[in-house]
């Protein structure tokens, strides 16, 4: 307690001395006599912490960096950031400020430690709902997972589930976060790549999915490219969630067929907006490149005009047509054809300046901001003069499909001078605006105009801060929501460059904690990220995650989230032959498995359900069978289900590959395959 009295009172030397050269002049100051006369019995705090700071080389700012940061052992953050995991088909968690990888969930790609995809059934089928559908013979084993979206109550998070897409292969997940696992993958069947994913409805009616690059419906119906503005279409998929059974419910879920442009992010109205959506797009050249057949590149073609298309949906609107039966079906999913949307009422378009790529609805819903990659601006749209746009149809045309274009300086609030290449924008509680500038390798605070803020420098830039390097997507605490935090921002940097020890050519990207608290925004921490490139990330107060410390009961499937009527118990160990198949059912507790001898023939069908019956904190075991590429994960209370076919004989061991117990090595078995035949 000592310690702690000693360098809360040293705090002041730090806060008050912002000069690089203070560590030598505050020696002798008032403030170092007072922590001395304060008691110098501290054992652990050493002498001084300036003392620290000037050996390591830290300035002022750094030492207060820190300070802002340090979460001591046994205590917890304020803050979860769930991250995109990019190449790495998973999901990163990350305390925050800390800045500590909690985990990382796996969702599209196997990963052994978890058991994902390494023998246990549940989780084989988890993933397999996500192959190549039609029977195409392409068994998806990566994924590139971009945008993460948490549940919503009226707009704001409410800590249940989380959604992931897969921009590669137009699949979305969804993870509980009861117990942290993917239970569902979604493989869209008509539509081969998405972007605009996953974005919530405010109460998760709907999890948002749009195609990224163009290509005919379905995508495995050959076009070539001279067909493309007849036979290549864009689509949005609006998913239906089912809250109760924690499910995307694809048969009461519709797509809206969109024309060939490549619709990019999104993001759901809420208050006044809600019921409305807006998605970006580029192409509306429909070019179509070949540059190895002497046409101008996809780079150029695609930015010749000076704007594109932001979408606007009325999604209440396309639930009603969908749920009236205008819908086609394609492959067992019902579509509003492009048409229909346009007769109804359910899409129009907005220009908006030079190859746009974000789009973010402020808390209030009230205006709706666009970024052009190419642009030094960002475009904000007022909800209230669209729809007075819609209503009394200020239209300025129709583009080449027949929907309707709305009047850009109807609809148009303002265009704020942000730099040269902003992208994505997040919100805090007191009126600002946070734009990520690509080009620039900034971030943009700005002020948002009245009702939202009423002030002199509305709509203008207030403060602008260097990030490193060449920076995507930014989040603020639950600055996507209708009740931003503040406090925090982070910026999500491709390029980290120089701010690393090197480490090969591949470098790592850079998460920048941004203390946004005061006046001026302050650089607190450089995070490397070196397992694949996020793209987006939520933020949401730790406090509102409620999940499972152990599973709630013994022998629970995560999979079905209640107790397996297949699942082993202690005292009901058994091994049972059915003609060629055997079938095991084993408890699993600190130090050992039971039955610990499991003797089939070569050629059995094998069926393991193995029960972890512990019920305290973090007694995970393992099981893995050497040679059969089998690792499981029985976390306290879990039941898991792995099959094989004993094809090889001899002898293999298994056993429990989590550190349990003084007797972890002692945790194991033989799986004894005895030939067909004797070897002569
Ligand atoms: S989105 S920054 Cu801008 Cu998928 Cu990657
Ligand atoms: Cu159980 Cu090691």
């Amino acid at each position: 307690m000592k310690g702690i009295k000693r360098l809360l009172a040293l705090l002041p030397v730090f806060l008050l001395a912002m000069a690089p050269v203070c560590f030598t002049s505050c020696k002798n100051s008032g403030s170092e006599k007072e922590a001395g006369d304060q008691g110098t019995a501290a054992v652990d705090i050493p002498a001084s912490v300036e003392e620290i700071a000037v050996a390591r080389g830290l300035s002022p700012k750094d030492v207060i960096a820190a300070l802002k940061t340090y979460i001591p052992s046994g205590k917890y953050d304020d803050y979860v950031m769930f991250a995109s995991g990019g190449h790495s088909g998973q999901v990163f968690v990350i305390g925050v400020p800390s800045m500590r990888l909690l985990k990382a969930i796996a969702v599209f790609t196997p990963e052994p430690w978890q058991g994902w995809a390494t023998g246990s059934l549940e989780s084989q089928e988890i993933l397999s709902q996500g192959d190549m559908p039609r029977g195409i013979n392409k068994k998806l084993t990566w994924a590139d997972v971009h945008h993460p979206s948490l549940s919503e109550t009226n707009g704001d998070y409410d800590g249940q589930f989380l959604f992931v897409n897969d921009k590669a292969n137009a699949r979305v997940a969804v993870i509980d976060l009861r117990d942290f696992e993917t239970k569902q993958i979604i493989k869209n069947p008509n539509t081969i790549s998405d972007h605009g994913a996953s974005f919530v409805t405010p109460n998760t009616e709907y999890v948002i999915e749009t195609t990224q690059y163009s290509a005919p419906l379905p995508f495995d119906e050959y076009a070539g490219m001279d067909e493309y503005k007849e036979k290549y279409r864009g689509l949005i998929t609006f998913h239906k969630f089912d809250r109760e059974k924690g499910r995307i419910d694809e048969s009461q879920s519709f797509s809206i067929e969109l024309p060939p442009y490549w619709q990019d992010l999104c993001d759901a109205g809420k208050k006044v907006s809600e019921g409305w959506a807006f998605c970006n797009s580029i192409n509306s050249e429909m070019a179509t490149g070949g540059i190895n057949e002497g046409n101008p590149p996809y780079e150029a073609g695609i930015s010749q005009k000076e704007a594109d298309y932001l979408h606007v949906f009325n999604w209440k609107k396309a639930e009603e047509v969908y749920k009236q039966g205008k819908a086609k079906k394609l492959n067992g999913m019902s579509i509003i054809p492009l048409d229909t949307a346009i007769a109804e009422g359910l899409l129009y378009f907005m220009t908006v300046p030079k190859s746009p790529h974000g789009v973010d609805v402020s808390p209030n819903g009230n205006f709706i901001v666009a970024s052009g990659k190419l642009d030094t601006h960002a475009t904000v749209y007022s909800f209230e003069k669209i729809m007075d746009a819609i209503k009394n149809n200020k239209v300025e045309g129709k583009d080449a499909f027949g929907v309707p274009i709305l009047n850009f300086s109807d609809v148009m609030e303002k265009q704020v001078e942000i730099g040269l290449g902003p992208l994505h924008t997040q919100f805090d509680n007191a009126g600002n605006a946070y734009t990520s500038v690509f080009v620039e390798s900034t971030l943009a605070k700005w002020k948002l105009g009245p009702p939202d803020y009423d002030g002199p420098d509305a709509w203008t830039v207030v403060e602008k801060m260097p990030v490193q390097y060449n920076i995507g997507h930014v989040v603020c605490a639950e600055g996507d929501t209708v009740a931003p935090d503040g406090k925090y921002c982070v910026a999500l940097n491709k390029w980290s460059i120089d701010r690393f020890l090197p480490v090969g050519p591949l470098h790592p990207q850079n998460f920048q904690l941004i203390d946004i608290s005061g006046k001026n925004m302050q650089l607190l921490y450089d995070m490397p990220i070196g397992v694949g490139e996020p793209h987006y990330v939520q933020m949401i107060k730790a406090d509102k995650l409620k999940p499972w410390i152990v599973y709630p009961e013994v022998g629970f499937n995560p999979m079905t989230m209640s107790v397996d009527p297949e699942a082993a118990s202690v005292g009901n160990e058994r091994i049972v032959r059915n003609g060629d198949t055997v079938e095991v059912w084993m408890s699993v507790i600190r130090s050992h498995f039971n039955p610990e001898h499991i003797s089939v023939k070569e050629g059995d069908k094998v069926i393991m359900h193995l029960t972890n019956v512990e019920r305290a904190r973090d007694a995970t075991h393992g099981f893995a069978i050497d040679g059969y590429n089998v690792n499981l994960s029985l976390e306290p209370g879990e039941s898991s289900t792995v099959e094989f076919t004993a094809d090889k004989p001899g002898v293999y061991p298994f056993y429990c590959t989590e550190f349990c117990s003084a007797l972890h090595l002692e945790m194991m078995g033989y799986l004894l395959v005895q030939p067909k035949q004797p070897k002569s």
